[in-house]
């Protein structure tokens, strides 16, 4: 008896990592992506959804670990951001999707803002462990009327292309970068020692100027929690695209029973129907079991 509850015991532990190592690596395909601010169909299949949930986070930030900064994120419980990446010799391409967000266009109507104080996100990329670099993601760049993604802060968008679908509560936003405005090669990337952290700013008041900490109403931030600790960035894996869905074939007739009359024929072996593939549909991991944070009192130092 009590073998099987130390059994039982040590299985429990091997779920409770499991679950804790969901998002160990992100799986970024080889291919490019048309930045058009549209999924086409099977467009990021093979793709890791990295998906950060308000409802996932804990409710106060601990330094340096998973949560939420700020104010003001009881207004937007269902708030959920989604990050896929294709890759291919000269460029990384990002897809970002938003959605629970009462204010989405913050910067929209505020420009000026970056991306981390207004409604927008950062990704930051770790080389060998070392933090080198961060995209800012924004549904409008400062002083002009496009969508904007950008290397660095402020951010550069000379070397990136973006396109962007706003929605009632968020966006669905397409871009590429160059990896050389990053500072990277393809083969960092194919050699497995990059890996990623990230945060997405929500603000919710209507007005606002310069920046989210100034009290302009209500702001918050999701933390994932490697974005200080960068030793707990996922991995980026690069993997091959799935193979492309096959044309629909209609299951084949199976053959007419034969006749009963001559007892000497054999009835024909039965053809099985034609089975149509699957195909692999973007991998939606939840994010799990990251509730376990070691909560440091050090202050943050934002991005
Ligand atoms: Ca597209």
């Amino acid at each position: 008896m009590k073998k099987l509850l130390v059994m039982i015991c040590a299985l429990a532990m091997v779920f409770s990592l499991a679950s804790l190592a969901a998002f160990e690596t992100v799986d970024v395909v080889k291919a490019a992506a048309t930045i058009d601010g549209v999924i086409a169909d099977g467009e990021w299949a093979g793709a890791t959804a990295w998906e950060h949930t308000m409802a996932d986070m804990p409710a106060t930030r601990a330094t340096n670990g998973l949560g939420i900064q700020g104010s003001g994120n009881d207004t937007c419980p269902d708030m959920k951001v989604r990050v896929s990446f294709m890759i291919d010799a000269d460029y990384l391409y990002i897809l970002e999707t938003r959605s629970g967000d009462t204010t989405p266009v913050f910067n929209q109507t505020n420009p000026g803002l970056e991306a981390e104080n207004g409604d927008g996100s950062y990704l930051f990329f770790m080389k060998n462990g070392t933090y080198n670099n961060a995209i800012g993601i924004v549904p409008q760049l400062k002083g002009k009327t496009v969508p904007g993604v950008g290397t660095g802060a402020p951010m550069n968008s000379d070397n990136a292309e973006v396109a962007c679908t706003m929605t009632a509560d968020g966006w669905v936003l397409e871009a590429k970068v160059k990896l050389s405005a990053l500072g990277y090669t393809y083969d960092d990337f194919a050699n497995g020692i990059i890996n990623l952290s990230y945060c997405a700013a929500n603000m919710i008041a209507s007005t606002g100027t310069a920046s989210a900490n100034a009290g302009n109403g209500g702001w918050c931030q999701m933390d994932f929690e490697g974005v200080t600790v960068w030793a707990k960035g996922p991995k980026v894996v690069l993997v091959d695209a799935p193979a492309p869905a096959p044309e629909t074939v209609p299951a084949e007739t199976a053959p007419a029973t034969a006749p009963a009359t001559t007892p000497a024929e054999t009835a024909p072996a039965t053809t099985p129907a034609a089975t149509t593939p699957t195909t692999g549909g973007i991998s939606l991991i939840a994010v799990a079991g990251l509730g376990l944070v070691a909560a440091s009192l050090a202050s943050k130092k934002r991005k």
